[in-house]
Formats: structure tokens, sequence, C-alpha cells
């Protein structure tokens, strides 16, 4: 009776060695151990037995069930540690692989024009300067010696604020940046070399007019400075900012009321197949002018609203759209695509994450040289 035992363990051994799956073992672990299992149903015996007779089987029993379940666990692990020994060895996890790449912004050219912008004029000496783009009716108007009748003053051109500020002025969304220049005036007094690019408002809306448009100004005061001064910084400016050498200016005379006198400047362009290219005399055969900015010698009254001493110092200011600018110098036609947020607008115009100013070589740097 126990040799034959002794040998369907034997058996069951043999088998439990010889099975290759957790299902197989699982198999052999239900007919050895199961509830209607074969050593489950000796154990049953016992109980029919004398004391002395229990006494003597129950351990040979209990060891028999025990070496059996034992051996069930044994393969159970050895297999399952072969299965992960196979997934670690084919799932090899490539660290060299390169990873997905994450999404990227791009720099807007609004954004990439303003960093040329501070590039081409910080080689002149120039710094930028900033100030709030909520501003007193006196900062944006009154200092600039616009008549309180004037135009620009009007409700239909400017977003007011309902309420005045705690001295009585009315505020309003600056319509230029040229508040900054008088705080800057206010500030640090002359000598000064400012531009003041940013965010300017006015209440105009159409093909070619955003009610929210960038703006960039210059300003210089200091001793003796006079229209020749303008001339030449704007040529330098110009130059440097198209990366052409051939920028011919025409200036005219016009009016603003916070300079005296007032020129208008234009710059030659040609049409090469549709675009407009800044360059070339504008009176050459296929060129034409565009005007590009305002500028003139800054108006003794505005000096003295600002607390600059008009009988010592004289200073040119100048002002332009930077979205114009953008415009012209990388090839977009419509100016409302600038602030409608489309990425694929901005995925076909737009620079790269970490792009630099394209400037070639600064100011004074033969074109076509450098980066
Ligand atoms: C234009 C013309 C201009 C100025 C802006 C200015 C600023 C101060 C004093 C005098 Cl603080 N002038 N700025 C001067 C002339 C023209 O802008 O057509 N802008 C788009």
């Amino acid at each position: 009776m126990s040799t034959e035992q002794e040998q369907q363990v034997t058996d069951t051994l043999e088998r439990l060695h010889a099975a290759d799956g957790v299902d197989a073992v699982e198999a052999i672990r239900v007919e050895a151990l199961g509830k209607q299992g074969w050593i489950s149903q000796l154990m049953k015996t016992l109980g029919k037995m004398s004391p002395e007779e229990r006494q003597s089987e129950a351990p040979r029993i209990q060891g028999l069930r025990a070496r059996v379940a034992e051996a069930v666990e044994d393969r159970k692990a050895a297999l399952e540690a072969a299965a992960l020994e196979e997934r670690l060895a084919s799932e090899r996890l490539d660290l060299t692989l390169p990873a997905p790449q994450a999404p990227r912004g791009t720099v807007h050219p609004v954004a990439q024009v303003m960093d040329e912008l501070a590039e081409i004029f910080a080689d002149l000496g120039f710094a930028v300067a900033t100030g709030p783009e909520i501003e007193t009716d006196w900062h944006n108007f009154t200092a600039l010696n616009m008549a309180e009748t004037h135009p620009a003053r009007a409700a239909h051109d400017t977003f007011y604020f309902p309420d005045r500020n705690a001295d009585g002025y009315q505020m309003l969304l600056r319509t230029h940046t040229s508040p900054v220049q008088i705080r800057s005036m206010q500030d640090h007094g002359a000598p000064l070399r400012i531009i003041a690019p940013g965010r300017t408002y006015r209440s105009d809306s159409d093909a070619t007019h955003t009610p929210m448009f960038h703006q960039v100004e210059g300003l210089v005061i200091d001793e003796g400075i006079h229209l020749g001064h303008l001339k030449w910084t704007l040529e330098t400016f110009l130059k440097a900012f198209f990366e052409r050498d051939d920028i011919v200016l025409r200036l005219r005379p016009s009016y603003f009321p916070f300079t005296e006198p007032s020129v208008e400047v234009d710059v030659g362009y040609a049409t090469e197949g549709g675009r407009r290219v800044v360059g070339g005399d504008g009176d050459a055969p296929g060129h034409a002018w565009m005007e590009l900015l305002g500028s003139g010698m800054v108006n003794r009254r505005v000096l003295e609203f600002a607390g600059v001493d008009p009988e010592r110092y004289s200073g040119f200011a100048f002002g332009c759209g930077i979205d114009r600018l953008a415009m012209l110098k990388y090839g977009m036609n419509d100016l409302r695509a600038f602030f409608d947020g489309d990425a694929r607008w901005l995925s076909h115009y737009g620079f790269g994450a970490v792009d630099q100013p394209t400037l070639s070589g600064g100011v004074g740097a033969p074109v076509g040289v450098g980066a």
C-alpha cells in the first residue's frame, strides 16, 4: 500500500517536473490535492482508522501531501521565473532611442521684429524703455502738445475708461508709445537715447487696422541734435533691419503737433512677383515710394512739458508701426492674421522656439556677412 503511494508521489513529482506551463501544474495539483484528489481521499481514510493506526499513518500521509504541495509551489515559481526571464530578455528598453518630440512654440513675428529693433538700436546706443498701456490723457495727449480739440482725442478714436484717476486725469489705452518717452524724459532728463516698442490701441478695425497694434518710437535728446542726425539714424536703422545696403529714403515735410519741423519718411521699393521688396530709388523704373514712418525735431513745447530745457537741448523723434515692418520684411499680407491666434499661420510664418534675431552682423557690418 505505501509503496504504491510512494510510486504515485514519484509519478506526480516527475509529471510536475515535466509540466511546461502554470496551467499544467494546476491540473496536476487538482488531481492530487484538490477536493477529489487522491491525497485528499487518503486523508479521509484516516478518520476510519483505529487510534493506533492513525498515529503512525497520519504523519506519513501528511508527509506525502507536504512533498507534493511543495513540489507544486516550486514548479509554479520556477515557471513564473522563467517566463519573467524570457520577457526581460525579449522586451529590451532602448534608452538610446530618441524621445518623441515635445510640441514647441514659435516666436511670433511681432516679437521677432521687436527683438531685432532692440538689437539694432542697442548697437546705436539706445536703451529700450517701457511704460503703462493704461495712461492719463496728460501723458498721451497734453504733454505731446495735442490741443483739447485735437480730433485724435475724440471718444470714437480712443478707448477711454469711465472713471478718472485720483488726480482727476481722464484714463485711456495709450494710442501711441509717446507717453513712455514723456515719462523717460521726466524720470531721466537729458541726454537721452531710447526706443519705446509696445502695444498701442485705437478704436479702428478693418482690413488694414486692428484695434490693438504695435508701435515703436525712438527719441534722442542732446545738445546740438539736428535733422541730419535723424536722417542718418533712420537710414542706418533701415539698412540693418532690411539687411540691404541700397535703402533710399525720401523725406517730405509734414505736420505733427509734437514735432517741428515734421518729416514723413518714404522708402523706395520694387514689386517682385506681387510682393513689395524694399530697396532702390523709388524714382527708378519699376520702383515706387512707400510711406514708412513719421518723424521730426521734438517740439520745444513737448520738451517743456517733460521738464527738459529747450534752450540747451534739442532732439528728434520718430514713430513707426511694428506690424507694418514685420509685414514688409517677412512678406505677410494680412494684418488681421497677426492677432487671430491661428497656429497654422504661426507655423507658416513663425520662427523657431529659440530663434535669434536674423540680423547678419549688427549695424555697420557689410550686408551678407555673419550668421
Ligand atoms: C507715426 C508718427 C511719430 C513721434 C511719433 C514723438 C514722441 C515724443 C516727442 C515727439 Cl515724446 N515725437 N514721437 C514723432 C513723430 C512721429 O509717429 O506716423 N507713427 C505711426
